[in-house]
């Protein structure tokens, strides 16, 4: 399990100029995480778009990442889609593509018991051989996880953890009490990071750690060795620039704008998320400048 602890950048989407999948723009993407210091890469979650994408197009998406970085970082790919029929397809495909461990949010848009998300998700792990996360993110899905049905899919081997991206660090301390000893929680609001490590997650996934990764890196060392002081002046320098990218018209457009900057193309977020306008070119470049010397 310590196998899984650490840093993972919750990877944007990479599309080309007329907004379809860009192979090459996925694969530089996931090549400049490599050497940053992190664990790996989160695919296809909210900030990789999986959820505005066919499932051809996911595919796809997995397929450059692993062709680019498999075996070099560790991959975790969100394989969560509205019917369970096409979640298992994306579980095999992942499988089948040598990724390191699956993830899912509940299925959305129909208001669904308890009963049937747990369904949901255990038509998944029982498609493949491979260790399955959770996703909690009730803000966007409404659905919260509850710490009964947590305590019971970790009793399975294969369930290892949960990505807690609900806000409040007491549920994320009380994920990790019901999954016991051998269970994993991740930071999901990384403007919380180290507030998340201090209730026990062991590591964290997220979007704005694709644009600052050897901050997170950072932090999370700042952390481990117990530099408190330290960590958490780190942290508020972090939410200083999260809070700025916030006031954008989407946050992923936002982030996605910053790595051009660097050379990194990765086309704009797919609508209905909206994309950042020239008028704010000049104030995401000092932002990317204020990254650079933090
Ligand atoms: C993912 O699935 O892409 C991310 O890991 C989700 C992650 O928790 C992000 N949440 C959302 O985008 C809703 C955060 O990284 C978030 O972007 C950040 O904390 C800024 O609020």
């Amino acid at each position: 399990l310590a196998a899984f602890e650490g840093i993972y950048v919750a990877m944007y989407s990479a599309y080309d100029d007329d907004g379809n999948i860009d192979r090459d723009r996925v694969k530089k993407l996931a090549r400049y995480y490599a050497g940053k210091g992190v664990k790996g890469l989160y695919v296809g979650g909210s900030s990789g778009e999986g959820m505005l994408q066919s499932a051809e197009e996911r595919k796809l998406v997995l397929e450059a990442v692993m062709e680019e970085v498999k075996g070099e970082l560790t991959v975790i790919v969100h394989v969560g889609a509205n019917s369970t029929r096409e979640s298992v397809e994306l579980s095999k495909h992942a499988e089948q593509q040598g990724a390191d461990a699956i993830s899912a949010v509940p299925s959305i848009y129909y208001r669904l018991s308890e009963a049937a998300v747990e369904n949901h998700w255990q038509h998944m792990i029982d498609s493949t051989r491979l260790p399955f996360i959770i996703y909690n993110i009730p803000q966007t899905t409404g659905f919260g996880l509850s710490y009964d049905l947590c305590r019971k899919m970790a009793k399975q081997d294969k369930v290892i953890g949960v990505k807690m991206s609900g806000e409040s660090t007491f549920e994320l301390q009380q994920f990790k009490e019901a999954g016991g000893e051998d269970f994993l929680v991740f930071n999901g609001p990384d403007e919380q990071f180290l507030a998340g490590r201090m209730m026990g997650a062991a590591g964290g996934i997220g979007g704005t750690y694709g644009i600052m990764p050897e901050l997170f890196f950072a932090l999370n060392e700042l952390y481990s060795q117990r530099k408190l002081d330290e960590a958490q002046s780190l942290q508020f320098k972090i939410n200083a620039i999260i809070k700025k990218l916030l006031g954008y018209p989407s946050l992923y457009g936002a982030c996605k704008h910053i790595l051009s900057i660097r050379g990194i193309e990765t086309g704009q977020p797919r609508l209905p998320l909206l994309p950042v306008r020239p008028e704010h070119y000049e104030s995401l470049a000092a932002l990317n400048v204020e990254i650079e010397e933090a």
